[in-house]
Order: C-alpha cells, then structure tokens, then sequence
C-alpha cells in the first residue's frame, strides 16, 4: 500500500497556489535512489533555513551537511524552492535530508546497484503487456491471468482492402504487446519502441546479461531482453502484406475495450489501412533489430536476414507510397498515431538501412536533418542515436556533423538544467501527453552526448530529468508504479484496474503532469492543479496524465541502464 494515501498533499499545494503562498510541499529527493558517484539534488521548500543535513534514516546520526542555495521560482509549479547539493555524499546508505522547520525528505538511498531492480522491473512491464498468452503464477506473482487476444483470426478492415486480401479476410498477428492501458497493438508506436529497448541491449550489454526477468522464456539461448523484444517483433513481422510489402497502421478493436481483463475482452479485430508512417517505422526498426539478430544467427537461423529483407520491403512500399497518411475509418474510434509530418520517418528508415546494408541509396542528406527529442511522431533523434553508434561506418564527414548536432543539443540542454530552479531541465511546454516520457527520452538524447565525449555536467543533466520522473519533483510522487515511497496507485491500465489486486502491475511509467487535461470531462474528481508540473491525477479515470504506454517504458529501461553502467563508481 501506498503510505502516503491518505494524505492529498497535491490537494494542499493546489491551495497554496491559489492563496498565492506556494511553495514546495516538502523536501524531495529520487525516490528510487542514486548511485554513489552520481550528482544528487534535494530539493526544500522556500523556508527561511541556511543549512540542511543528511542523517542515518530514522535516526539523529548526521553523516553529511552543507548549505541551501537561495530561494527561486519555477514556472512550470508557480514554487519557490531552494536547491541542496548532496553529490559529495558518495557512501553507500538509507538516509535522509534534514532542515529545520520542515519534515524530512523521503528515504535517501545510495547504492552502488540503485537502479537495478527498477531497470529490471521496467522490462517486465512488457511482459505484463503481452498479448496472446496466459502469464502464469510463477512468471506474475499476484498479477497472473488468463491469456487475452490470440489474434488468429483478424479481419482485414475495408480501409486495408487489397486485391490478394479483400475485407473480410482473415489473417493472423497473434503476439505483440498491448499498447498501454488499452488492448490494441498499433505499428508505429511499437516502432519506437523496439528499436530503444533493443539500443539499450546494444549500448550497455553488460547491464542486461546480469539481469535475470523470470519470464517463460528465462533460461533458453537468448538474452531475456532479446527475448521480450522478439514477442512484439514477430508479431510486427505479421503486420506486413506479403504480396505488396505495405505494413498495416494497426490492429485494433472498433472501439476501446471497457475496463475488463484482457481474457474477458472479445470484440472482433481488425487490421485497418497501411500508412506510410507505419511501414517507414516498420522499415527502420526491423533493419535495427536485423543488426541486432545477426549476432545470434546460431540461435535464431534465418532471423536476421529476414527482417532486414522485411524492412527493406517496407521501405520500397513507402517510396511509391510516400503520402499514405493515416486517417481514422468512420467505424474505428481507438488511438489514432495521426501524423502527417513524414520527413523524419523517412530519416530514421533510412538511416537504419543505410547503417545496415552500406548501399548509399538509403542515405539521407544530413545536413538537412535536425536533432531533436525522440517521441512516437517525431523519430530523427533516433536516426542520430543509431549513427552517434555508428562513427565508423559513417565516414569522417558525417562523423563531425553527428558530433556537433549532439553537442549543441547538450550544451542548451544543460544550460537549462544549470539554470532550472529544480536542476532539472524542463519547462512549462515539455508537459504534454506522456511527459515523463519525453523527459527521459530528452535525457537519453544527453546520454547519447555524453557517450560520445563525457562531461560530467551532461550526465548530470540526464540524472535530473530521471529524478524528476522518480518523486524530485513538486508532486513528491514518483511517477513508476511499485517503486518509491509515493508510487502511482491508480494507472490507467485496465488490468491494474480490473485485477482485484491492490497493488498495479509493477514497473510501468505513467504518462505524467498534462496541463492539457483531456479527460478531465471524464474524471469524477478534478486535478488539483492546473500548472504544468501539478497538473497530475493519480485515478484511473486520468488517461491524459496516468496512462501507461509502451513507448512510455522503453525509455524508463534505457535511461536507467545507462546510468547504471554510465556513472562513474566514484
Ligand atoms: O506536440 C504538440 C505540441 O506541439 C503542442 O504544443 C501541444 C499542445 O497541446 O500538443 C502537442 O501534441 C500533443 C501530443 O500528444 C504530444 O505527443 C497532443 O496535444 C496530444 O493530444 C497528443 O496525445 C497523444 C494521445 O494519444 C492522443 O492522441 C499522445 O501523444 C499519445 O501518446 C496517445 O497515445 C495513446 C493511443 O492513442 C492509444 N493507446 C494509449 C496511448 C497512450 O495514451
Ligand atoms: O482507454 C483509452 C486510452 O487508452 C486512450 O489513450 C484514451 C484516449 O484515446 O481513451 C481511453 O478510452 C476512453 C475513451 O476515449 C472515452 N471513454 C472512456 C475511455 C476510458 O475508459
């Protein structure tokens, strides 16, 4: 259970905002932890203190002191806080921070394994999500079910009608992961996210192989990462016509499924019109995931060659179909994943291609090609994570141009943080729709930096936007499920809500503060707050702000792995 339910401390601050008093509620810090040499803020309401300390939990025993910097506001919360600098702390413990006049922080851990289990937890989250297989008690624990969705008999929608499958066609795409806290599995949010689980897996190997899931997989000739991935890749594969090469935007219900558990939910499916969208997201992971397989062509013969062959098909299926933009049938009323912005798919695709096959004819011009922060419609940051991998094999000119995108984005990015009055780089604007998401993929993008030339202020600069997501922020809540002293309670995730189980399923990111506020129609309590970074409502009824979302998690597992094996022992 939650510790802290019964008292609505975002209830009290929404007061305080609007009597014009508002500060920070009290004093927080990652909830999760941090790792001995990382950079570690607390943040401390605008209290009139000098000085604050850090103590043994529990107990007077002072281990560290230092003194608080001045009072700021922060316009995404409308609070004044001040800012207390632990980083010199480095010894392993369970502490917590001090100053007088306020109640304590939340447990301060240090360890040298702090994000282990979070890392771990997080891949789970996947396997949770699975769809088309029964998760037993010995893999789930107390979120057993039964299996949802086989998707063996799928019919073609009329807007996905071709000559070799008229309407009314029936095919298979069993597998994949649900979307989120919906039942439905669509293409080019599962682009996205493969390709960051599976760079996570390239880029920090080690972190992984340690890492034991205890999924029905565990145990057999694959890493268990690779193993979660190939679940929802397989299923992908099937989302290609095989007469055309054209991938299907989605496979989905007509409309959302009520709150039931995935066995209890039995509307018909349907996969509905190939977008370009779909098959250039499809291109570029596939030929992703081909370079990642080609390494274990023992294990998975065939694998490997097949999907690079998948993708380049979908890539040929875009080129002559360039402006297949997605648009919702009258009759399917599920999530959308419109975008008719298709430069940087057509980017990523061809990066992806080019890295993997060296033909020239996939490369884009790259000095057109911006940096930007990775979301599901706007993919050109993971073109530039694939060559900040690939140095080499780009040549000595592009190399300086991938080098130099990366550290401009890092130097504005860490000005911001330096200049943040929580050290922590987000503004009014970064909360949208799956916040937290686009925080951390903000912060993988300062990984993807640092890697290439480490600054201390940039991974620093990562660390803050983690913790923002892990309970240092102006909510005092952590924003993963199961983990932290103020976890989410109330996902929207229909089987946490219709398991009969206290607890959610654990490991799952929620979308995060959204002033948007779009469902607040919907919810039968209001949001306490309408600034950006209160704007959060930990209900089930909170699509908007406490959904939970696969591309949401991939980049909660890749940014905890890399500051994993990324910070300094020291
Ligand atoms: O990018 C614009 C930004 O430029 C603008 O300033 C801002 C102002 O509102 O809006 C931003 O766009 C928002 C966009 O998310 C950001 O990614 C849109 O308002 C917002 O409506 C949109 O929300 C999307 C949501 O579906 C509604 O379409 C989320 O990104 C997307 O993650 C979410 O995905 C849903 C699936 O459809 C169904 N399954 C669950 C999943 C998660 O909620
Ligand atoms: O559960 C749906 C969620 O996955 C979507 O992100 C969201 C926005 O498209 O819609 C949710 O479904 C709601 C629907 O839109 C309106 N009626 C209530 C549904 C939630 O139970």
């Amino acid at each position: 259970m939650n510790p802290h339910a019964k008292f609505p401390r975002s209830l009290l601050a929404a007061l305080l905002v609007t009597a014009g008093l508002a500060q920070a509620a009290g004093i927080e810090v990652n909830q999760v932890g941090y790792l001995p040499g990382a950079a570690k803020w607390a943040a401390v309401p605008a209290v009139d203190a000098q000085a604050f300390s850090v103590v043994r939990v529990g107990t007077d025993r002072v281990v560290f002191r230092g003194r608080l910097g001045p009072a700021q506001r922060w316009e995404t919360s409308g609070e004044r806080v001040r800012l207390a600098d632990l980083s010199a702390l480095k010894l392993p413990g369970d502490y917590e921070v001090v100053v007088s006049g306020l109640p304590r922080s939340p447990r301060l851990r240090i360890a040298p394994d702090a994000y282990a289990e979070l890392t771990a937890a997080a891949l789970k989250a996947f396997y949770f999500n699975r769809a088309s297989a029964p998760l037993l008690p010995e893999h789930a624990g107390r979120w057993a079910r039964p299996a949802g969705h086989a998707d063996d008999h799928v019919l073609v929608h009329a807007s996905a009608a071709s000559p070799g499958r008229p309407e009314g066609t029936v095919i298979r795409a069993p597998k994949g992961w649900y979307d989120a806290g919906d039942y439905n599995k669509y293409v080019v949010n599962s682009g996205i996210t493969v390709y960051t689980l599976l760079a996570a897996w390239e880029h920090f190997p080690e972190v992984f192989k340690a890492q034991r899931l205890n999924i029905p997989e565990s145990g057999n000739d694959l890493p268990d990462v690779l193993d979660e991935v190939l679940w929802n890749l397989e299923w992908m594969l099937d989302m290609q016509d095989p007469a055309d090469g054209g991938v299907y935007h989605k496979l989905t219900n007509k409309g959302f499924d009520g709150v039931v558990m995935p066995a209890d939910a039995r509307g018909e499916r349907y996969v509905v019109q190939k977008s370009t969208a779909a098959a250039l997201d499809f291109a570029a992971s596939m030929a992703h995931a081909s370079r990642i397989f080609a390494a274990f062509e023992a294990q998975r013969p065939g694998l490997s060659a097949r999907m690079l062959a998948a993708a380049r098909r979908a890539w040929d299926w875009a080129q002559a179909h360039p402006r297949e933009f997605y648009r919702q049938p009258a009759d399917i009323r599920t999530g959308g994943y419109e975008d008719d912005q298709l430069a940087d798919e057509f980017a990523w695709a061809g990066v992806e291609l080019w890295v993997s096959t060296g033909e020239a004819r996939y490369r884009p011009d790259l000095a057109q090609l911006a940096i930007g922060v990775p979301g599901w419609g706007d993919v050109k940051g993971l073109a530039w994570v694939t060559l900040g991998q690939h140095l080499r094999e780009v040549g000595e000119n592009d190399n300086a141009v991938v080098k130099a995108r990366f550290m401009t984005f890092a130097q504005e990015q860490t000005a911001l943080w330096q200049a943040s009055a929580w050290r922590a780089g987000a503004r009014g604007e970064d909360y949208v729709w799956g916040s937290n998401a686009a925080l951390l993929n903000r912060a993988l993008m300062l990984i993807q930096a640092y890697r290439l030339a480490p600054r201390p202020d940039v991974l620093a600069a990562a660390q803050g936007l983690f913790d923002l997501v892990l309970g240092r922020n102006p909510l005092g809540q952590s924003m993963v499920t199961g983990f932290g002293s103020r976890p989410p309670m109330h996902p929207h995730h229909r089987p946490s809500e219709a398991d009969g189980v206290v607890d959610p399923v654990p490991g799952f990111l929620v979308g995060g503060p959204n002033p948007g506020q779009q469902d607040a129609k919907g919810c039968p309590v209001p949001y306490a707050a309408k600034a950006p970074a209160l704007s959060y409502l930990d209900h089930f009824c909170s699509y908007a702000s406490n959904e939970v979302a696969i591309n949401w998690n991939a980049p909660l597992v890749y940014v905890s792995a890399a500051l994993q094996a990324l910070t300094p022992k020291k």
